[in-house]
C-alpha cells in the first residue's frame, strides 16, 4: 500500500468471530476500517472492545456504524458515507439449527442482505471502485455429491441457512457477470477459535467440559456426535478473505484444511487437554461419554465413572449435513494459501481460553459470588 493513501474497508458482521479477526488484520495492514454493528439492548462488542477507538478522537481508523442488513436505506447511507475500497459481507444469521426456527429472517439477512449491499454499490455508482467479498459456506454442499468438495462440486443445501446462502452465492456471481463488479465468494469450511459463538459445537464442547472440570456444570448435551467437519482456525481464514480481494481478477475459492474429524473426536481432544480420559458407551440417542481416569490438576471436580456428555435429540436437525471435507487446491495454487493452525492445535487453544474463564468463575463462586453459567 502506498504511503498516506489508506485503503478503506467496510465490514458487516464486525462484532462476530470473523469480523473481529478481520478488523485486527486490516488495521495491521494500515486500512481504515468501518464496521456495521446492530443495536442491541446489551453490549455486543466484546470481541472488538480491544480495538475500539474513542469517537471523540479526531483521526480514527476504526469506526462503528449502527446498521442492519435488513435495512436498505441504512446500508446505502453507510456505503455512501464510507466510500469503501473493499466490502466484506460477513454479517449473517449464521446458526444452521436456528435457521430452522427463523427461516424467513435468515433469508432476509443472509440472502436479501447480500443483494441490498450489491445494489448499494450499483446505486452509488461504485462498481469500478468497491470490491466485494461474500462469506459463502461449505453448507452449500449439504448432501455431498463429491468428496472432497471443490469449487465445481454441485450444491445441495440442507437448511434454510444454506438455501439463503445459495441465493447470496449466485447473486454475487450474477452481479460480477452482469455489471463487472469485482465480487468474490469465499466458500469457507467450518472455522473456529476462542472467539467462536458459544452455541457452535466446538466452542460448546470446550466451554462445557472446562466448566464441568471446574464443577460449574454436570453434563454436556450434544446432538449428532457422528457429524464430520473440516475445521480450521478463523485467523487463517480471514487472511484468505483479504487475499481474494487483492487479485487481478475476481474469483471464487474453497477455503478448507483438507482434513476432517468427528464431533466425538473433538470431545475426546477437549477431554484429553483437560487431563480426562473418556470411554464412549451406547449409540444414537443413548450415547454417553464416561470418565475413565483423570490426571493433572485441570479437572479437580471430575471423578471416574461420571457421565460428562450425552446425546440429546433436541439438538438433532430436521435435515443434517453429515460430512464435509474441502479441497483447498485452488486457493493453494492461485493464492499461495495454506492453513497454519491445525484443528488439534486450535482445540488446545480453545480449551486453554475456556478453562481460564471457568477457573475465574470457580474462584468467584468459592468467594461467595453468584456465578450463573448459561447452558445451551
Ligand atoms: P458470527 O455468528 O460470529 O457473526 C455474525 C455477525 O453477523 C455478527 O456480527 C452479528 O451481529 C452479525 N449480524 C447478524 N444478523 C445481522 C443483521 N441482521 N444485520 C447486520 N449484522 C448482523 O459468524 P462468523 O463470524 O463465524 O461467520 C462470519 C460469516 O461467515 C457469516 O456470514 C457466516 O454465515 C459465514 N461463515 C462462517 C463459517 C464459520 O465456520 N465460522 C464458515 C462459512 C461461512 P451480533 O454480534 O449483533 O449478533
Ligand atoms: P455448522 O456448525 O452447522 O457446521 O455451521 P455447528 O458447529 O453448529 O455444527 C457442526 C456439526 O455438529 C453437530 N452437532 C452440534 N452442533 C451444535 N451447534 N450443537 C450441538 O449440540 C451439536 N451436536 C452435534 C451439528 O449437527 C453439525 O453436524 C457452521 C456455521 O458457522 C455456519 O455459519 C457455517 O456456514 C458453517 O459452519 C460452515
Amino acid at each position: 500500500m502506498e504511503k498516506n493513501i489508506k485503503k478503506v474497508a467496510l465490514i458487516t458482521g464486525i462484532t462476530g468471530q470473523d469480523g473481529s479477526y478481520l478488523a485486527e488484520f486490516l488495521l495491521q495492514k494500515g486500512y481504515i476500517v468501518h464496521g456495521i454493528k446492530r443495536r442491541s439492548s446489551s453490549f455486543n462488542t466484546e470481541r472488538i472492545d480491544h480495538i475500539y477507538q474513542d469517537p471523540h478522537l479526531d483521526h480514527r481508523n476504526f469506526v462503528l456504524h449502527y446498521g442492519d442488513l435488513t435495512d436498505t436505506s441504512n446500508l446505502i447511507r453507510i456505503v455512501q458515507q464510507t466510500q469503501p475500497d473493499e466490502i466484506y459481507n460477513l454479517g449473517a444469521q449464521s446458526h444452521v439449527a436456528v435457521s430452522f426456527d427463523s427461516p424467513e429472517y435468515t433469508a432476509d439477512v443472509d440472502a436479501l442482505g447480500t443483494l441490498r449491499l450489491l445494489e448499494a454499490i450499483r446505486i452509488l455508482g461504485l462498481e469500478k471502485k468497491t470490491r466485494f467479498y461474500q462469506a459463502s459456506t461449505s453448507e452449500l454442499y449439504g448432501m455431498v455429491h463429491e468428496t472432497p468438495q471443490r469449487e465445481v462440486t454441485p450444491f445441495y443445501p440442507r437448511s434454510p441457512y444454506a438455501v439463503a446462502k445459495l441465493y447470496a452465492y449466485w447473486i454475487v456471481v450474477n452481479y460480477r457477470e452482469a455489471y463487472g463488479l469485482y465480487a468474490c465468494n469465499g466458500i469457507l469450511f467450518n472455522h473456529e477459535s476462542p472467539r467462536r459463538g458459544e452455541t457452535f459445537v466446538t466452542r460448546k464442547i470446550t466451554r462445557a467440559l472446562s466448566n464441568i472440570a471446574q464443577g460449574l456444570e454436570d453434563c454436556l448435551h450434544l446432538g449428532n456426535m457422528d457429524a464430520l467437519r473440516d475445521w480450521g482456525h478463523a485467523k487463517d481464514y480471514v487472511r484468505m478473505q483479504w487475499l481474494m480481494l487483492q487479485q487481478e481478477q475476481p474469483d471464487d475459492f474453497v477455503i478448507a484444511t483438507g482434513e476432517q474429524f468427528s464431533v466425538r473426536q473433538f470431545v475426546e481432544w477437549t477431554a484429553a487437554d483437560l487431563g480426562i480420559t473418556l470411554r464412549f458407551e451406547g449409540s444414537g440417542i443413548n450415547e454417553t461419554a464416561i470418565v475413565v481416569s483423570v490426571t493433572g490438576d485441570s479437572a479437580p471436580a471430575v471423578r471416574p465413572g461420571a457421565v460428562i456428555a450425552r446425546v440429546d435429540p433436541r439438538y438433532f436437525r430436521p435435515t443434517e449435513v453429515e460430512t464435509l471435507l474441502g479441497d483447498p487446491t485452488k486457493a493453494n495454487a492461485n493464492l499461495g494459501w495454506e492453513p497454519e493452525i491445525s484443528a488439534r492445535e486450535m482445540c488446545t487453544e480453545m480449551v486453554r481460553s475456556d478453562l481460564a474463564i471457568a477457573k475465574r468463575s470457580s474462584l468467584l463462586r468459592s468467594h461467595g459470588f453468584d456465578v450463573s453459567v448459561p447452558q445451551e
